[in-house]
């Protein structure tokens, strides 16, 4: 992936200011990356303006097949800029999250495609939540996990409260939650918060190969295998049998079932076109 700022193409509101979000496309993988690194990539109402827009894009594209999301400079994201105006403590603030928290939330985990966070840095906040929204979370070495809300007294959003306990138990959800401790990536990795810590220089070839490879599977089997595990996670288990087999019925009609057996038994390559 290299240095994401050399290959971006960069979408701005302001011509005149640098753009805080890079898109750039490698192939059928789309690269988002949040550029605003003096401020930790905080999110602003200008990043947000072409964050969602840019996920509704790379969903709407049926040549993309996954997204990496990253950050510029030494951190990923340290969640909600709190000095940008109409969105820090001056702001309506359950009208900011249903505004622009909740939609983007929506939007990583309904993707027509897997998604990666590759975690260069701090993920702080909204930043470190928007991070486990997606399907694999890769961390460098020296990035951390920080659920900052309660030390400014607010609570975790962009999924936080239905993901963490989910990924690491209850007793570790309200220990990271309440506490706001930094969570050093190994420690993530090992608690099962995030899927892998890689070395630093490692991580953006390991995020553009683990995309690549993705991106040459059954985008639909692999959209279709989120939902199942999180629509079986309130079921019991003969409804989560039930809800597999109506599920696999119709995975069982579509092409890419026929040309992945075709291809297995043919011994060469599949070529995936669903999505
Ligand atoms: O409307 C709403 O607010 C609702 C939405 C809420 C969602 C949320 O995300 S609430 C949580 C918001 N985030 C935080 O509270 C995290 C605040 N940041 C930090 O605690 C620390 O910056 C970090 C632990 C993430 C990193 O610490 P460190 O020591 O590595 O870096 P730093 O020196 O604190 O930060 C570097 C610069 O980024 C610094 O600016 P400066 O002094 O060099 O000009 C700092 O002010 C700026 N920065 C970091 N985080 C934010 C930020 N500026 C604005 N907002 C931030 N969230």
């Amino acid at each position: 992936m290299s240095d994401p700022s050399n290959l971006a193409a960069a979408v701005s509101p302001d011509a005149a200011a640098p753009a805080p979000l890079l898109v750039a496309r490698h192939g059928a993988v789309a690269v988002l990356t949040l550029n605003r690194p003096a401020s930790l990539n905080s999110f602003t109402a200008a990043m947000h303006a072409l964050l969602l827009p840019a996920l509704q894009a790379a969903a709407d594209d049926s040549a993309v097949r996954a997204v990496i999301i990253t950050g510029a400079g030494r951190g990923f994201c340290a969640g909600q800029d709190l000095a940008d105006p109409g969105m820090g403590a001056d702001a309506d603030v359950g009208a900011v999250v249903e505004r622009h928290y909740k939609p983007l939330a929506e939007r990583v985990r309904t993707m027509p495609v897997p998604v990666i966070a590759a975690v260069n840095g701090v993920a702080a906040g909204a930043g470190a939540n928007f991070a486990l929204c997606c399907d694999f979370v890769l961390a460098a070495r020296s990035a951390s996990f920080i659920q900052a809300f309660s030390k400014i007294g607010l609570v975790p959003d962009c999924g936080g409260t239905w993901l963490l306990p989910r990924l690491v138990g209850r007793a570790r959800a309200i220990g990271l939650a309440m506490s706001g401790d930094k969570l050093p990536a190994e420690e993530a990795e090992r608690i099962g918060l995030i899927w892998k810590c890689v070395d630093d220089a490692a991580l953006p070839d390991t995020a553009m190969a683990l995309a690549n490879r993705l991106a040459a599977m059954s985008s639909k089997a692999l959209a279709e295998t989120r939902l199942a595990i999180d629509a079986a996670l309130p079921l019991d288990f003969a409804a989560a049998l039930s809800r597999e087999a109506q599920v696999q019925g119709r995975m069982g009609r579509g092409a890419d079932f026929a040309e992945g057996v075709a291809a297995f038994l043919a011994k060469r390559p599949a070529v995936f076109r669903d999505r």
